[in-house]
């Protein structure tokens, strides 16, 4: 799969880690090249990173969307499953994997908004109200998760590796790389980052 992205980028991270553990080869095409941000302005009408573009030559484009159908088309491998059910113990389960996404992406989104909004040079945006309401967004949010995060340190009790996991492992990284939040003043969100980056799944993924 050709996937048009940044190795900075945690949205990105998302999808090389699932392609990783369901042993998919990916070529990431650098939309900070010229090339790479042409490619992307062709294919998404959002503009946003991660596009993929799959063997058969479909063009998927938003982390959730690509990874989704990764694990339609080749299963979970080893990560754990998860996805739309009747069952209605596992419909909590799914609820709550849905709930952890939203929470996640809430919180890294309002840490990109203001980490972009007070990119040098604009200065009087710190003051903004938004740029405000950004930034208690992102402490509400990331207490939230904190809460999530069980004695043992896994995420809401459950056991291996899944795709809130992987959301929460992309968030921490890219949020102690930029320090949009202090996550090493949250020991157990430090914690959670540090054993998942020693996941083979997950290794050397992280913004660099
Ligand atoms: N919901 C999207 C979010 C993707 C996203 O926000 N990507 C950022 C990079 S981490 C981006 O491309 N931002 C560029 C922009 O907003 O113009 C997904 O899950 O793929």
């Amino acid at each position: 799969m050709l996937l048009l992205g940044t190795v900075t980028s945690p949205y990105v991270r998302r999808v090389r880690v699932v392609a990783r553990a369901l042993g998919l080869p990916v070529t990431l095409l650098d939309t900070r090249s010229p090339e790479g941000a042409a490619e992307l302005r062709r294919l998404s009408p959002v503009g946003k990173v991660p596009v993929a573009v799959f063997d058969d030559g479909r063009v998927v484009w938003d982390s959730a969307v690509i990874n989704r159908a990764l694990t339609r088309i080749h299963g979970w491998g080893s990560l754990r499953p998860s996805g739309p059910t009747l069952d209605h113990q596992l419909l909590d389960h799914q609820l709550l994997d849905d709930q952890l996404m939203v929470g996640i992406d809430g919180a890294l989104d309002a840490a990109i908004n203001r980490f972009y909004l007070r990119a040098p040079g604009e200065p009087l945006l710190d003051d903004h109200p938004y740029v405000e309401k950004q930034q208690q967004r992102v402490i509400t949010a990331m207490a939230w998760v904190e809460q999530q995060l069980d004695d043992q340190g896994r995420l809401a009790g459950r056991p291996g590796l899944g795709l809130p996991e992987i959301a929460l492992v992309s968030a921490l990284g890219w949020m102690r790389f930029r320090a949009t939040f202090p996550v090493d003043e949250h020991p157990p969100l430090a914690a959670f980052l540090d054993r998942h980056e020693r996941d083979a799944r997950i290794e050397g993924t992280g913004p660099r």
